[in-house]
């Protein structure tokens, strides 16, 4: 049942990190006037909706992940009626906007923990997990995300709280039935103001073993102990069929997209699956492990062109007809694609337009992540004093603790760090790189002078430009966007799949080829295509480079594929046959 009816199935997202897009008045810091400002630039791009990260009142240690009011707009942000004029402005330019839900774990400075610590016989008493600890320590040996043990001792209750991320963002306790209603009422709240959906916030992590078990797998240091007893844990569904039932039936528009690290092929079906009554999609993080080893991110490996074509079919193929993707290869927890696995110096242009064609070519909805438009490359600060990130603050920490060099990890931070992708949009070459009139609460990425906005429009090749044409491209190419993916088989270095033309609108198959190396490498395509050459069966409809040889290429049935090259072609009527 692939089905075309909602609206984010047809949708081209954009994710706005708030905090680094567009400064409005000079303190540093990107607010919601800043993205009101640059509406018509997304409109121009071609976006059809955006998401926001966090935005409400926040103490920042995780920067806006951390929650204190849900309710309530961050004043860096500005207000609520400025959060208001900007939805509508969203609205009336025929755009959507969906808000992060962070209901895993409040901030430690949200007025119901500091209840739960006060008064555990009062109302708010279970609204958090809290344990007492074994003799010598914490109830387990659990970790969180970000180093460290997962529980912390508070004083004041004389009982450990569960943290699966920073010590200020303790876990909600979602066996308490109270505490999912008041959630339910908060995006209630939200969607009566009008907002379109919600990115949930590590979704697949609210319901925990109550048993609390010890991990006792033998992993590696690194490794996050206590994952089997809270990814996907045991009343997962249950949950998200009562939100479904509470917060999001009465209105079959508002999109839910649940981001879910751990979710594997089966828990993708079943959290999203279209007779789930559960997510409407699901972000999954194949793709981004893709250079991780078996210590986790930060135990950083070298990745190949056939495995990212192996994952992007794993899932594309997998779920065909079950279940509707979410595509992105880069949001605010990841390094920049275009420095990850394009080549962000030489081939600049040409491997940001690459990653644009194969992003834009797979079935389900894409989020662009802001900056990656322009082929925005990793931040790369030289020096620690320059990342903001909780994440790579503790790793760094932890680390040199244990004793590991400075130029070791400073390494690793360089190429993994969040802060690669959380720092000022690039909007010009200017002092402070049009983002702001003050120095940024983070500093600008290295290269902004060079790679920004004005530069790359500036009549030059432009991958603004390219992504323009890709999304409008897709807008009218539904077997772009809805239809069955088919890998190629190729050389190493090639990512090759066919698209296949959807029965709600056959128009044609398409063809997509892209060389994610630096090397020239030839592609047979006598093995793919059998048409006589002279026939116009065959179209090209976009090419990444201005001479393509398109003729020649196709009477010598060879493909001589230059650095980051990338291609559609359509076939048109039925290819089925000709191919194999
Ligand atoms: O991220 C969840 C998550 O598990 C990771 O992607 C995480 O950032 C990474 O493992 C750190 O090493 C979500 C948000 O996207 C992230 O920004 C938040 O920090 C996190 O949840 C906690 O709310
Ligand atoms: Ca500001």
């Amino acid at each position: 049942m692939t089905t075309n009816s909602k609206w984010w199935q047809n949708a081209v997202f954009y994710q706005i990190y708030p905090r680094s897009f567009k400064d409005s008045n000079g303190d540093g810091i990107g607010d919601i006037r800043g993205i009101r400002e640059k509406i018509p630039y997304l409109k121009e791009l071609g976006i059809d909706a955006v998401w926001l990260n966090p935005i409400y009142s926040s103490p920042n240690n995780d920067y806006g992940y951390d929650i204190s009011d849900y309710q309530s707009i961050h004043p860096d942000y500005g207000t609520r009626e400025e959060f208001e004029e900007m939805l509508r402005e969203f609205h009336s330019q025929g755009m959507k906007v969906i808000m992060d839900l962070v209901v895993n774990h409040t901030s430690t400075e949200h007025s119901w923990f500091q209840s739960s610590r006060e008064d555990p016989e009062g109302p708010y008493g279970d609204y958090y997990i809290w344990r007492d600890g074994k003799a010598s320590g914490p109830p387990n040996n659990w970790n969180s995300f970000f180093g460290g043990s997962a529980w912390k001792y508070d004083p004041l209750r004389s009982q450990y709280y569960l943290h699966l991320f920073d010590e200020h963002q303790a876990d909600l306790n979602w066996a308490n039935t109270r505490v999912r209603n008041e959630v339910y009422r908060i995006m209630n709240w939200w969607t009566s103001l009008g907002i379109d959906g919600f990115r949930m916030d590590v979704i697949n992590m609210i319901s925990k073993d109550t048993s609390f078990p010890e991990d006792t797998r033998v992993l590696d240091p690194l490794v996050v102990k206590g994952t089997p007893y809270f990814v996907n844990g045991p009343k997962l569904h249950s949950y998200l069929r009562e939100m479904r039932q509470k917060a999001l039936s009465g209105d079959s528009e508002i999109f839910g997209v649940g981001e879910c690290p751990g979710a594997e092929f089966d828990d993708v079906l079943q959290l999203s699956g279209y007779d789930r009554e559960e997510l409407d999609a699901v972000f999954q993080m194949d793709l981004m492990e893709i250079d991780h080893g078996k210590g986790g991110k930060w135990d950083i490996r070298p990745w190949s062109a056939s495995d990212f074509l192996l994952r992007l079919s794993r899932w594309q193929q997998g779920l065909d007809g079950r279940a509707w993707p979410a595509n992105f290869f880069a949001n605010h927890d990841q390094p920049r694609p275009v420095s990850r696995f394009g080549n962000d110096g030489e081939y600049h242009y040409e491997s940001a337009s690459m990653l644009a064609v194969l992003l834009l070519s797979l079935t389900g909805t894409p989020f662009i992540y802001y900056g990656e438009e322009i082929g925005m490359p990793n931040a790369d600060y030289l020096d620690i004093s320059d990342y903001r990130d909780v994440d790579t603050l503790n790793f760094y920490h932890y680390e040199r603790e244990k004793g590991k060099t400075e130029e070791e990890l400073m390494n690793k931070i360089r190429y993994m760090s969040r802060d690669n992708a959380r720092s000022p949009m690039q909007w010009t070459g200017d002092e402070y790189g049009g983002f702001s009139q003050q120095n940024p609460w983070i500093p600008l990425g290295r290269r902004y002078k060079e790679i920004n906005v004005a530069h790359d429009r500036s009549g030059g090749p432009s991958i603004f430009a390219e992504y323009q044409k890709l999304i409008s491209l897709r807008k009218n190419c539904p077997a772009l966007s809805h239809g069955r993916f088919v890998p190629l088989k190729s050389e190493q270095q090639v990512v090759g799949f066919k698209k296949l033309q959807p029965e709600f609108q056959p128009e044609g198959d398409y063809l997509i080829y892209a060389n994610m190396s630096k090397e020239r490498v030839n592609v047979d395509l006598s093995e793919l295509l059998s048409f006589p050459p002279d026939t116009a069966a065959v179209e090209l409809v976009y090419s990444n480079y201005k001479n393509n040889q398109w003729e020649k290429k196709l009477k010598n049935r060879k493909q001589d594929l230059r650095p980051y090259e990338a291609y559609i072609v359509r076939i048109l009527g039925d290819s089925d046959k000709e191919l194999h």
